[in-house]
C-alpha cells in the first residue's frame, strides 16, 4: 500500500498475473501440466548446479523465476488497442518496442506491455505481447467491411472495468477494494468464450481469408492465447514435453544453446482444438484452434551492437537453410545456427568488453570494505580490483522473427503469406495514443543506475570518474 492509500501498480500487476494464471489453468489444463514440468526442471537444475543458483540469487532472479512471465492477446481495432493501453497502465505496464510481423506473412504489428523499472520488474515481470490485426490487408472489400462491422459491435471491457480505469486515471490510483474489483473485471476481457459472435458461414469466410482474422474477429474479446513460464533449460523441457502429452513445435526459436544465454529462446506446443457455438447454432458444434502453450528461456539483453550481430548471424543461418525452418529441416537448422553463432563471444567478460550486452553491477564485500580507503577509480579498475562484480541484465522483451515463428506454428505452416507487407511504427503509435518506449534506453538506464549505486557504495566520499 502506498502513502496515498492506493495499492501500487506493481502489486495490482502481480495479483492480476496470478489471477490470469489460475483462469488459464482451468481453461487449458495442459498449461498446468507445462507449469509443473517447468518447475520440476528448474528445481533439478538449481539443485545440480550451485553456480546457476549463485548467479540467480545475486540478481534476485531466483524469486522471479516461478512467477508468470508473459501472455499474448490480439486486438481488432485501434480503439481496442488504445483502451487496452489504459487498462495495462493501471497495472504499471507500458508499451515497449515495436514488432512488425508483416514481412513474415502474419498480418499484425505488435508491442509488449510491461513494467519498465528494474524494481518493478522484480516485483512482477508479467508482460503481454499485444498484436493489432491489420484489417486493411484483407484484399476482399466485402469481407473487410464484414470484419469491421462485427468488430464495431463488440465492447471488450465490462462496464465495471471501464469505470475503474477512469477512476484510476482520475485519482492517480486504486484503493485496495477497487484494485480487487479491477482485477476481477479486467480478467473478463481475456476469458475464453465458447459462443462466437458470428455465424458458422461468416466464420468460414473469415477463416478462409486467414485463420488469425477469424480468431480476432469472431469472438467477444481478445482471449489470452497463451501464458509462458520461464525455464532455465529449454532443451530439456522441449525433450520432455511429448512424454506429457504435449506436441512441441519442431524448432526452438531464437539463438542456439550457449554457455551464456542471450536474448530469448522459445518453443510452444500446438494450439488445441476447441468447441465453438456459432451464432446460428444451438450447441458447440463448431471447432476453432487458438490457444497454445509456450515456454521461454531468457538470457542477456543485448546492446544495439550485440543485437545487430545477433540479427546478422540469425539471418545468415536462415539464408543458408534457404527455406523456413520446419519439422523436416529442424536438425540442419539447429546445426547451422550453432555454426553461425560461433562468431558471437560466449563469455560474459568478452561480451562486456566488446559491449555486446547490458550488465548490472554489484559492489562486492571486498569493495564495500575498502570504501573509505581507496582513491577514486574507474569502473573497470574496480572490477579488476575485485571490488565490483557484474551479471548480465535479463532480456525483458521479444523477438520479431521468433514471434512470427510462434504465430505460424499455431496457424499452421501454410499461414497465408499473401499478407507480406510491412507495418509502420508510427501507425501503431497513433493507435496506441502514445509512442512505444525504446527498450534499449530502458536497459541503458537500468545499467547506469547500477553503476551509480556501485560508485556510491564503493567510494562514497571521492570524486567519481565514471566509465560506463
Ligand atoms: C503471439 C505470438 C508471439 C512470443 O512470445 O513471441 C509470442 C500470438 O500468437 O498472439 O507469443
Ligand atoms: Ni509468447
Amino acid at each position: 500500500m502506498q502513502d496515498s492509500g492506493f495499492v501500487s501498480p506493481d502489486e495490482i500487476r502481480a495479483h492480476f498475473s496470478c489471477a490470469m494464471s489460475e483462469m488459464y489453468q482451468t481453461e487449458v489444463p495442459l498449461y498446468g501440466a507445462l507449469l509443473e514440468l517447468v518447475a520440476e526442471t528448474n528445481n533439478e537444475l538449481l539443485h545440480s548446479s550451485p553456480s546457476v543458483r549463485k548467479h540467480l540469487t545475486q540478481t534476485g532472479e531466483i524469486q522471479r523465476l516461478s512467477m508468470e512471465r508473459h501472455g499474448a492477446i490480439r486486438v481488432g481495432t485501434v480503439e481496442e488497442l488504445a483502451a487496452i493501453r489504459r487498462l495495462f497502465a493501471v497495472m504499471g505496464m507500458q508499451p515497449v518496442g515495436y514488432y512488425d510481423l508483416g514481412p513474415a506473412g502474419v498480418p499484425v504489428h505488435s508491442t509488449a506491455f510491461r513494467a519498465v523499472h528494474e524494481d518493478s520488474l522484480q516485483a512482477s515481470p508479467f508482460r503481454v505481447f499485444t498484436s493489432l490485426l491489420r484489417l486493411e490487408l484483407i484484399d476482399n472489400p466485402d469481407l473487410q467491411r464484414l470484419a469491421k462491422s462485427i468488430l464495431a459491435k463488440r465492447s471488450i471491457f465490462t462496464p465495471g472495468a471501464l469505470a475503474l480505469i477512469a477512476r484510476a486515471e482520475r485519482d492517480g490510483g486504486l484503493t485496495k477494494a477497487d484494485a480487487a474489483s479491477f482485477i476481477r473485471e479486467a480478467l473478463e476481457t481475456f476469458r475464453w468464450h465458447t459462443h462466437a459472435t458470428v455465424t458458422a458461414n461468416e466464420y468460414t469466410k473469415l477463416h478462409d481469408q486467414h485463420r488469425l482474422i477469424a480468431d480476432v474477429v469472431a469472438f467477444k474479446g481478445p482471449h489470452i492465447n497463451h501464458l509462458t513460464p520461464r525455464t532455465l533449460d529449454i532443451d530439456k523441457v522441449q525433450a520432455e514435453m511429448a512424454a506429457r502429452g504435449m506436441s512441441p513445435k519442431a524448432v526452438v526459436e531464437g539463438p542456439p544453446r550457449r554457455q551464456c544465454p542471450i536474448l530469448l529462446r522459445q518453443t510452444s506446443f500446438k494450439a488445441l482444438e476447441e468447441h465453438v457455438a456459432f451464432a446460428d447454432q444451438n450447441g458447440p458444434e463448431g471447432r476453432h484452434t487458438a490457444r497454445f502453450g509456450e515456454i521461454e528461456q531468457r538470457g542477456a539483453a543485448l546492446t544495439p551492437k550485440g543485437r545487430a550481430l545477433y540479427d546478422r548471424l540469425l539471418n545468415a543461418a536462415r539464408a543458408e537453410l534457404g527455406e523456413a525452418p520446419t519439422e523436416r529441416n529442424a536438425v540442419r537448422y539447429a546445426a547451422l545456427l550453432v555454426e553461425q553463432f560461433e562468431a558471437f563471444p560466449d563469455s560474459l567478460d568478452e561480451m562486456r568488453r566488446q559491449q555486446l550486452a547490458y550488465f548490472r553491477y554489484f559492489p562486492t564485500e571486498q569493495g564495500l570494505a575498502a570504501r573509505h580507503v581507496e582513491r577514486a577509480s574507474s569502473l573497470q579498475a574496480l572490477i579488476d580490483a575485485g571490488h565490483v562484480s557484474y551479471e548480465p541484465l535479463v532480456y525483458e522483451d521479444f523477438l520479431p522473427v521468433s514471434a512470427a515463428g510462434i504465430f505460424q506454428s499455431n496457424l499452421g505452416d501454410n499461414g497465408n503469406a499473401r499478407c507480406n507487407s510491412t507495418g509502420s511504427q508510427a501507425e501503431l503509435e497513433a493507435a496506441l495514443g502514445v509512442p512505444v518506449l525504446d527498450e534499449m534506453k530502458l536497459y541503458e538506464s537500468s545499467q547506469a543506475r547500477s553503476i551509480d549505486l556501485c560508485m556510491e557504495r564503493c567510494q562514497p566520499n571521492s570524486m567519481i570518474t565514471m566509465h560506463r
